[in-house]
């Protein structure tokens, strides 16, 4: 049995996230998570909310609550999402937990005592009315470049230009409106990521199977122009995790926090506690750490292609720093984007699909298998309706959902619901068995390898066959000559949609559970052989038809959603 580590890059709190979100870390890490659980391994799968930062306490402040309050609010919301998209987190925790703050503290204590850690003095810009330092994005004014009003202190939102706070023309305080800023010296903690530089180098060579998109990101910021550049650290902001040492106090660092970048990868680990704490004290060190039983976890992470900088360099840079023995990523899957309708997802504009109103017109299991199967793995992809209702259509109605029903009504209709018995297997049966057992290696080995759309194709590929070979064992012909026979052949059927079940799960779940159920069985293990699978329900078995599996989208509810979803209004 292998022990595999899975964490997802945790999500934002400040809002619902829309579908090229959920495709880029969250689903993806859950169809490897439910994969690896289905081959009997044990599989600890964790993700988060990340909780800090500037784009929290604009959120809170737009939605006219404090930042803790809005946090949980929002934990409750994603988490009832996330459960809705049925994602098997073991644990779905927040980074602004007690074990985040300790860990956090932790680590910069480690960090500082190796070194590693130097204080900067920077000039920045305060704004007296509100009392506090305003970050870049709390500062608006006249852009220099296009005289746009409302650009922000670090770019303008209408020309794009990237900007300094101090080159705003009329410079006001985004929180209060005041102008009356200045610019002050303030202190600020740097990890220094360059001394690193060698050991992160090393160990990136060290991981030969990584996919060029993740190394070759590493290796710019590595390598590019000065290369690594020391990252800071800290923030004067009020929400966050405070400044310390370890326990200590951190003299000159009184009210500020950590960046949230810094704290939010440390969360992956404190997350495990949260998990160990949740389930009455489980061992959580025998994941995290290497002298503790973690040497034989297998580590993979998932995130968008944004993100592979912090997970290649800063948060290795953390743990390597501290000295102690850690684990570290072994495998890091990225993915590009998905785009909407010709543009891009728009939170601002409501454009595209977010994730509760997904739910709100369809089941999950429509979108899990759409955008698995269509997920941005080696390049941008996007979300059209047309394709949509395509996938849908023609994979799950035409497909699957036909299969099932064309076997389970013929069945009841000739011989009950009851599995018939009948004569041996032919030649037409061995060669189906041949293929799925050519085709069940393929789809494991994708699958292992995460090779999301590969999978999706050889899973709807091992659909198809069942089709193929009823159309051509035609028990409804067959049954007029040789009952025996026709029998056979729908035992044959009903053991597929068993098998379906199980070979299912991990993109479909809701559908797994109807199609076990109404075989009378439990979702099986990840299978070994398709002949012994084909002869898991004997004859005499009862079993149901289901209702209609899937639902067509005609194409005036597809014009509906269009619209509905184009941001126009
Ligand atoms: N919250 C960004 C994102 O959701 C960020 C990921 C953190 S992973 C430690 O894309
Ligand atoms: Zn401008």
């Amino acid at each position: 049995m292998q022990r595999h580590l899975i964490t997802s890059a945790i999500p934002y709190i400040n809002g619902i996230k829309h579908l090229g979100n959920l495709v880029g870390s969250q689903l993806p890490a859950d169809l490897y998570a439910r994969f690896q659980r289905a081959r009997g391994n044990e599989v600890l799968f964790l993700c988060a909310t990340d909780e800090h930062g500037t784009p929290a306490e604009l959120a809170a402040a737009k939605a006219g609550q404090p930042v803790a309050e809005y946090c949980a609010e929002m934990h409750a919301v994603q988490s009832e999402l996330a459960r809705g998209f049925r994602l098997s987190f073991d644990h779905f925790g927040r980074s602004s937990s007690p074990q985040n703050h300790a860990l956090t503290q932790h680590f910069a204590g480690r960090l500082a005592d190796a070194g590693l850690i130097r204080e900067v003095s920077e000039r920045q810009v305060y704004s007296n009315a509100d009392g506090r330092f305003l970050p870049d994005r709390y500062i608006e004014g006249t852009c220099p470049n296009c005289g746009y009003d409302r650009a922000r202190g670090d770019q303008c939102e209408n020309c794009t230009k990237q900007l300094d706070p101090t080159d705003l023309i009329d410079a006001r305080s985004a929180i209060s409106g005041s102008t009356d800023l200045e610019v002050r010296e303030t202190k600020h903690l740097y990890l220094r990521q360059s001394e690193l530089k060698d050991d992160l180098d090393a160990w990136i060579d060290s991981k030969a199977d990584w996919p060029i998109l993740t190394t070759s990101i590493a290796k710019k910021w590595l390598h590019d122009g000065d290369g690594l550049q020391d990252r800071g650290i800290t923030r004067d902001l009020d929400w966050g995790i405070p400044v310390r040492r370890g326990d200590a106090e951190w003299p000159g660092m009184e009210g500020k926090v950590f960046y949230v970048w810094f704290d939010a990868p440390i969360e992956y680990i404190a997350c495990a506690g949260e998990w160990a704490d949740a389930q009455g004290g489980a061992d959580w060190e025998r994941w995290w750490r290497t002298d503790k039983g973690a040497d034989d976890v297998r580590y993979t992470q998932f995130m968008g292609k944004d993100n592979v900088p912090f997970h290649t360099l800063s948060f290795p840079a953390t743990l390597l720093g501290s000295g102690e023995p850690w684990k570290m990523v072994d495998h890091l899957k990225s993915f590009n984007y998905l785009n909407y309708d010709g543009g891009q997802f728009s939170t601002s504009q409501g454009r595209g699909v977010f994730m509760n109103q997904a739910l709100n017109i369809l089941p999950a299991d429509y979108w899990r298998w759409w955008l698995l199967s269509n997920c941005p793995e080696t390049s941008d992809s996007e979300f059209t309706w047309e394709l949509f209702q395509q996938g849908v259509n023609k994979d799950l109605a035409d497909v699957l959902g036909n299969f099932v029903s064309r076997v389970t009504k013929f069945c009841r209709s000739k011989f009950g619901e009851v599995v018939p018995d009948g004569g041996v297997f032919g030649p037409l049966e061995q060669d189906l068995i041949a293929e799925l057992d050519k085709r069940l290696a393929a789809y494991t080995t994708h699958m292992e390898n995460m090779e999301v759309r590969k999978s999706a194709q050889e899973l709807r590929a091992i659909w198809v066959a069942g089709n193929e070979y009823l159309q051509a064992a035609a028990p409804w012909a067959t049954i007029k000559e040789d009952e025996a026979q026709a029998a056979m052949q729908i035992r044959l059927g009903l053991n597929l949609i068993g098998l379906y079940a199980a070979l299912s799960a991990p993109f479909l779940p809701d559908t797994a559970d109807t199609l076990a159920a109404t075989m009378g069985v439990e979702v099986s293990k990840w299978p070994e052989s398709i002949a012994k699978a084909l002869n898991a329900l004997a004859p005499g078995h009862t079993f149901q038809v289901p209702d209609n599996l899937f639902a067509k989208i005609d194409d005036a509810a597809r014009a509906t959603w269009e619209a509905q979803f184009s941001g126009a209004a």
